[in-house]
């Protein structure tokens, strides 16, 4: 720890605005005349104008004024019922709703153990360090029900975060402690992005962040003479300040265009084959594969470009130009979010360390960077305040996006990252602070798998589909209606979050509806350990407290804190991490993996024997393959503007749909082959189901692609049908819910093919902010 800043407060706030955070950045709010006003934090130099979600939001008609049970739920006690997702709903009052809760919670430990209960609970919920729903979930299940099954992984990166502990070490080292945007502002020479870093994806990062310094490093070191090269079918994935160029290529191709710049490089003799041989181990063997001498097939440019749809002489241009130079290799998080997911994550690798840059200030490996905010950053040197989650007696997990398997299929078997494991039989599924019906893929079939449960339990502040298809929906605070503190371990503020209004209705905080449960199940001291919310806020910020007391910063207390407008906490060095210490010393600072090196031939992971991903990185062949039926690929990536599905209703989000509808992008010549033109309704369809979406014709997006960005609320406009038509443009109705292969069984959610119409029909209304039809009781 050497760059101590000195705690700093912002200029002070004026007229009631109270500081706040999310995860789309931190700024203030306060209430005038009844209506929210938001402003971005003062010291950020390019704000998210995600935030302008939050005043239409805040008693938007989505929101969930009381607990609501299902009918038939009511009336036929817990068991599977197709009618969930279609059912109506019931107030409650709060104690009787928490009594019927209670008991079953109890039923199900009782009769089947709490390895019955899945309490995964994956999403991102709200930023603040105590408020958040998912530590929430798991506190009081471990504390009140003897555990639950969990879910291991995220849908971000599902197949990374597996692949590289076997690769390259730490993953967490790889995605935050590596390359920096100081070092890309500065010493980089070319940035090579597969995927891009849209800056509408770095705008978010989990906890919130007070600086978006994206577009200015870009800026910056585009100015410098840095180049800026982006692979991918979308042109905006990287900012107009970076001046990139675009190589426009087939979605789900990037592991054959990089076999082919290092075969470029290995047949030039450009390798860097010190690099190679002091810090890889298994080049020798990947040399064949890429020469072609152990399938017949060399990996050449020519190989590429029947592939990638780059062409062949721009794929060796471009591994001239990567030599020699302070190169940063880039790939996107998206790329591993597909079927096969892990080679372009893998070969992205190799692709750095043939040119030998890995470990060197803005050169190497910038996996994901650019993905999320809190990349690329410096770590704070104290702890920030995290609530602990207690001990899970269960052993049992999924990966995260096995959730319809394991509800449709119990008890049979699958591979998972070298081991053969088993689903567990569910009865009950709890979720705070996530979407299913935003994230999973294939929507028509986790519908099939909620329908075998006895019960769902759902904490929500709006009637999301997940709500909907929910037993028993409890309403919960929304962030700007509780105290909190906000922050998170890459960015130095740290924010005192003060509410701005009163609960909504009769919503609580996730914490008070815990308590009252475990008051229920005599597991109340072991869940609040007698704290109220100000008590605990205080527990979990002596810590960070006793840190800057112990470094000698000025260390307020938490009333002080409390009563800031949030201060900066002192951080790290930007150090390159353990590829930078591993680089410089490889003997005293071997990496992670089994052999310490980086892997380019992994013995473990050719000892699992999956056929799906060998020993080292292959072309496995295309998936997403466009054919008479669906000849389009789509890109189901994340949305400029929101956060995945939250606040969808809110004004930033609805005022860029088009008469209602999520807009879908695709190229002019593909629009007027089929009759389509500019704002145009279109039907995309595929075996799995279908949606509507409003159209932008734009030739900054790949012919032969289209893109319909995530978290349009899924709106089926009739629910009795096996596969309803969303109306809406949920693109995870046409998803595939596969793993990304055996070895690590991640999200596959960014890619598939589809069919593409223009929808002449009558336009359905949008109901999905519609709380549902409730008779009177
Ligand atoms: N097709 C496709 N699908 C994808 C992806 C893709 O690229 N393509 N990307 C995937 C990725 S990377 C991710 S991370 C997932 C994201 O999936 P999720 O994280 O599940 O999506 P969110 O919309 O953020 O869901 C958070 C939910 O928490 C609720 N919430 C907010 N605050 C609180 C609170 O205080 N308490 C409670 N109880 N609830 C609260 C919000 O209202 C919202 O419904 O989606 C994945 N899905
Ligand atoms: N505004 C906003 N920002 C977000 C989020 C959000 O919901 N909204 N979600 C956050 C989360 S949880 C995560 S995990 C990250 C996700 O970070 P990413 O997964 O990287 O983000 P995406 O926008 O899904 O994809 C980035 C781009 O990759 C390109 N792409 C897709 N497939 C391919 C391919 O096969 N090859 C190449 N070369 N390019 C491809 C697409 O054009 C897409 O725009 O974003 C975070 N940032
Ligand atoms: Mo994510």
């Amino acid at each position: 720890m050497t760059t101590l800043t000195a705690p700093l407060s912002e200029a002070p706030l004026d007229e009631g605005f109270r500081p706040h955070t999310s995860h789309w950045g931190v700024f203030s709010a306060r209430m005038k005349d009844g209506e929210l006003e938001v402003r971005p934090h003062a010291g950020d130099p390019d704000p998210n104008e995600i935030i302008q979600n939050f005043p239409g939001a805040l008693r938007h008609r989505a929101r969930i004024a009381q607990p609501m049970v299902r009918r038939g739920w009511l009336e036929n006690g817990p068991g599977p019922d197709e009618r969930r997702g279609r059912d109506e709903y019931l107030p409650m009052s709060w104690s009787a709703v928490l009594d019927k809760l209670a008991g079953e919670l109890r039923r199900v430990r009782d009769d089947f153990g709490p390895g019955a209960i899945f309490g995964g609970s994956y999403g991102w919920s709200s930023a603040g360090r105590f408020h958040h729903a998912q530590s929430q979930v798991h506190r009081f299940l471990n504390t009140s029900t003897g555990g639950y099954v969990k879910s291991v992984n995220s849908y971000s990166s599902g197949a990374s975060s597996v692949l590289v502990p076997h690769i390259i070490g730490d993953y967490e080292d790889l995605v935050k402690r590596n390359v920096s945007w100081e070092q890309i502002a500065e010493h980089s020479e070319i940035v090579l992005a597969f995927g891009g870093m849209a800056l509408k994806n770095s705008m978010v990062t989990g906890g919130g962040s007070s600086k978006h310094v994206e577009r200015g490093a870009m800026q910056r070191a585009h100015q410098r003479g840095c180049d800026f090269v982006l692979v991918g079918p979308l042109r905006g994935d990287l900012p107009e300040e970076a001046g990139a160029e675009w190589l426009s290529s087939i979605p789900g191709t990037d592991t054959a265009l990089m076999m082919a710049l290092v075969h470029s490089l290995v047949v030039a003799g450009l390798h860097d084959r010190d690099f190679l041989e002091r810090y890889t181990v298994g080049w020798p063997v990947f040399e064949r594969y890429l020469l072609g001498e152990t399938d017949g097939q060399p990996k050449d440019a020519a190989w590429a470009a029947a592939i990638t749809g780059v062409p062949a002489q721009a794929i060796t241009a471009l591994a001239r130009r990567l030599h020699g130079k302070r190169a940063l290799i880039v790939v996107a998080h998206a790329l591993q979010r597909a079927e096969h997911g892990e080679q372009p994550v893998w070969m992205g690798m190799v692709l750095a360390a043939a040119l030998g840059q890995i470990g060197l200030p803005g050169g190497g490996y910038g996996y994901a960077l650019g993905a999320i905010g809190y990349y690329g950053r410096r770590y704070n040197a104290v702890p920030m305040p995290t609530l602990p989650q207690g001990r899970n007696a269960v052993t049992d997990f999924i990966p995260v996006a096995r959730i319809s398997d394991m509800l449709l299929n119990p008890g049979t078997s699958y591979r998972y990252n070298g081991q053969t494991r088993t689903y567990p039989e569910i009865k009950l599924v709890y979720w705070a602070g996530g979407n299913p019906f935003h994230h999973h893929q294939d929507l028509n079939r986790l519908k099939q798998a909620f329908a075998r449960l006895d019960t769902l339990v759902v904490h929500e502040l709006a009637w999301t589909a997940t709500a909907r298809h929910a037993d028993i929906v409890l309403p919960c605070t929304m962030t700007l209606e509780r105290e909190d503190i906000g922050g998170n371990a890459n960015d130095p503020l740290l924010v005192p979050m003060r509410p701005a209004i009163a609960p909504y209705g009769e919503a609580r905080d996730d914490y008070a509806i815990f308590a009252d449960l475990a008051e229920r199940l005599g597991t109340a001291q072991a869940f609040t350990e007698g704290r109220t919310v100000r008590q605990w806020l205080e527990h979990l910020y002596e810590p960070t407290r006793a840190a800057l007391a112990e470094a000698g910063l000025p260390a307020p207390s938490f009333a002080e804190f409390q009563a800031s407008e949030g201060y900066d906490m002192p951080q790290q060095d930007d150090d390159g991490g353990r590829l930078r210490a591993f680089r410089t010393d490889p003997t005293a600072h071997p990496l992670p993996t089994p052999s310490g090196k980086l892997e380019i031939f992994s013995q473990r992971i050719a000892s699992f024997g999956e056929a799906d991903c060998p020993g080292h990185p292959a072309w496995l062949g295309a998936t997403n393959v466009p054919d008479a039926a669906s000849p389009f690929v789509l890109v189901a990536n994340q949305p400029r503007t929101r956060l995945h599905s939250q606040f969808d209703f809110g004004g930033h989000s609805s005022g860029a749909k088009h008469r209602g509808r999520e807009v879908a992008r695709m190229h002019p010549e593909d629009a007027e082959a089929r009759g389509i033109t500019e704002g145009d309704i279109i039907r995309i369809s595929n075996e799995r189901g279908a949606c509507l979406a409003a159209v932008n014709v734009t030739d900054s997006i790949r012919q032969g692609v289209v893109q319909l960005p995530t978290g349009a609320w899924y709106d089926p406009v009739d629910p009795e049908e096996d596969k309803p038509l969303c109306v809406h443009g949920n693109p995870n109705v046409l998803t595939r819910d596969v793993g990304t292969s055996a070895l690590a069984q991640g999200c596959t959610g960014q890619l598939t093919t589809v069919q593409v119409e223009r929808f002449d029909g009558n336009l359905p209304p949008i109901q999905a902010y519609d709380p549902p039809v409730r008779r009177p009781s």
